[in-house]
């Protein structure tokens, strides 16, 4: 990589294969693995109320290591992840947020968006982007650059570039969940002001906003559940 976002890509033409490695596993032990994980991601929990106490930034770090083996359409990887410890940016965001979000509940919101919003008791403060030790701002890549075989710098279009950061935030909170943290997946509406704050360039769109830590020895969570299996799946 020569830069943030800038690949060298190889312009081969013809593919190049390695052995796969594959770990085989016994029925027994794939069972065990499945239901562990299963189980783990039962436990996860949408987080509001945050505590302050720091979180080394190695197991988010880590955590955007897991994101970033995420499939991604022709292996583009359009994405790029801010990790925001810094106190004073962690302010700036919170009151650029809380203008948009006073906006979007009194008035950009319709009804019938404030009535399924209405079991989750959120509203238009958001002390938890300053309470949380790290935020983690997901920015999708529309396209990107790379450089050509007489070594200039051109534009490269990302293919699935919103499945692809989807599929990479779902690790991210899988793996943060995983290492003992909580997240809050949260979408400030609009949130463009986060490319101004943290100075990302014009092929890049904030996608997802991760407020990272620890629960609030307090914290509470709304009474909700996730749908059945047979309201979800269908076997043909
Ligand atoms: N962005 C607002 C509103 C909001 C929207 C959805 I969809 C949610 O699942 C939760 C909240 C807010 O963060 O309060």
């Amino acid at each position: 990589m020569l830069g943030a976002g800038i690949y060298n890509l190889a312009m081969e033409t013809k593919p190049v294969f390695e052995p796969l490695r594959f770990n085989r596993m016994q029925e027994r032990e794939q069972l065990e693995h499945s239901r562990a994980f299963l189980n783990a991601m039962r436990q996860r929990r949408t987080v509001r109320d945050f505590s302050r106490e720091p979180v080394p930034v190695e197991l988010v770090e880590n955590a955007v290591r897991a994101a970033m083996t995420a499939p991604s359409g022709a292996n583009l990887q359009p994405w790029t992840f801010v990790i925001v410890s810094d106190p004073a940016v962690k302010r700036r965001i919170r009151e650029a947020a809380e203008v948009e979000e006073r906006e979007f509940y009194s008035n950009r919101a319709p009804q019938e968006w404030l009535d399924a919003l209405a079991p989750l008791g959120t509203d238009s403060s958001k002390p938890f982007l300053e309470a949380a030790p790290h935020l983690i701002v997901a920015f999708r890549q529309d396209w990107g650059f790379v450089r050509n075989s007489a070594g200039e710098e051109v534009k490269c279009k990302h293919y699935y570039a919103t499945e692809s950061i989807g599929i990479a935030c779902g690790f991210l909170i899988a793996s943060l969940h995983l290492a003992g943290l909580a997240t809050l997946t949260h979408t400030p509406s609009p949130m463009g002001f986060l490319s101004g704050i943290l100075g990302r360039p014009k092929n890049e769109k904030p996608f997802l906003l991760l407020p990272v830590g620890y629960p609030a020895e307090d914290a509470h969570v709304p009474c909700i559940s996730k749908k059945g299996f047979d309201g979800v799946v269908v076997r043909k």
